[in-house]
């Protein structure tokens, strides 16, 4: 009896790229170096407040789609935490 070979085809038909989601990641550690501080604050203070400023969802904290008081006030209490 001959070894039998199997071939998986994960992505068979166009259907399966339904099933994939948008995944956007927001932190107050905008520029992921594991601490929030002043650079990831001054990157935030680019995108705030949006509309008028152009909508970037990386500074949605909060996740209403738009920026605002409350992403601040998110951002802020996050304010010089970090991963040791
Ligand atoms: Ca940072």
């Amino acid at each position: 009896m001959g070894k039998r070979s199997r071939t998986w085809k994960l992505f068979a038909a166009p259907y399966c790229y339904e099933k994939y989601v948008r995944l956007v990641l927001v932190s107050p550690d905008i520029d992921a170096d594991s601490i929030v501080n002043l650079i990831d604050f001054s990157m935030f203070a680019g995108g705030y407040i949006s509309p008028p400023r152009p909508y970037d969802p990386r500074f949605d904290i909060y996740g209403d789609g738009q920026i605002g008081l409350v992403d601040l006030a998110l951002f802020a209490q996050h304010f010089r935490h970090g991963c040791s």
